[in-house]
């Protein structure tokens, strides 16, 4: 009895710290990934999200993932891109770690779909394709494109990125000083949709915990 009664505070006492400890590590990865900014268009506006390459960009108040999304329509490229301060300059100084997205091929399949990011107008910058088709099946698809500021281009390659250039500008300088990121797929059958939402930019702790070593895990 002595045994089981001692031993019962010992148990419950190393429960309440695991349960501490579980609780304390949630908190804090929660808080590390809170989005550094984010856009559903659930009130309407466009967010200073505008259409890219002649796109016309319209924010609809249903049939997003869910509620409001912004839908662009075009022939050739077709979609979205910002310059809005919320989205630009210098992401490396964020933590950003993940591009997270929506998109939904409304009209017909789409070639291509990817995120690009670049410093300006006179630099082309850097692609990831989420997708080789974009498929036109009534579905919204969810993309999380990853990020590390400090890749070297051979790495960012690695990861998927594509530097499109020229000029060639450096994934690291990119990231660190960006001026607009684009959202869009390629449309061939004519005029044709890309609906884009819940875009969302996604600072989180690195698994090893060392963020400004090489050893980052994404
Ligand atoms: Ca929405």
């Amino acid at each position: 009895m002595r045994t089981q009664s001692g031993s019962f505070p010992s148990l419950a006492l190393r429960c309440l710290a695991t349960v501490a400890i579980v609780l304390w590590g949630t908190s804090v990865f929660a808080q590390q990934c809170t989005p550094v900014a984010f856009e559903g268009w659930e009130d309407g506006l466009p967010g200073g999200w505008v259409g890219s390459a002649g796109s016309a960009a319209v924010v609809v108040s249903a049939g997003g993932n869910p509620g409001g999304y912004l839908r662009a329509e075009h022939s050739g490229l077709v979609g979205a891109q910002t310059s809005d301060p919320l989205w630009t300059g210098d992401l490396a100084a964020a933590d950003l770690t993940t591009i997270e997205l929506d998109y939904l091929y409304e009209t017909a399949d789409l070639l291509q779909p990817f995120v690009r990011l670049r410093q300006s107008g006179a630099t082309n910058g850097w692609y990831y394709f989420v997708a080789s088709i974009g498929v036109n099946d009534g579905l919204w698809h969810h993309y999380d494109v990853p990020v590390n500021p400090i890749w070297t281009d051979q790495q960012a390659t690695a990861a998927g990125w594509v530097d499109v250039g020229p000029p060639n500008v450096s994934f690291a300088e990119t990231v660190a000083d960006v001026g607009i990121v684009q959202l869009s797929a390629s449309a061939q059958a004519g005029t044709q949709a890309l609906g884009i939402d819940n875009v969302a930019f996604i600072p989180c702790l690195f698994a090893d915990g060392f963020e400004e070593s090489p050893t980052r895990t994404n």
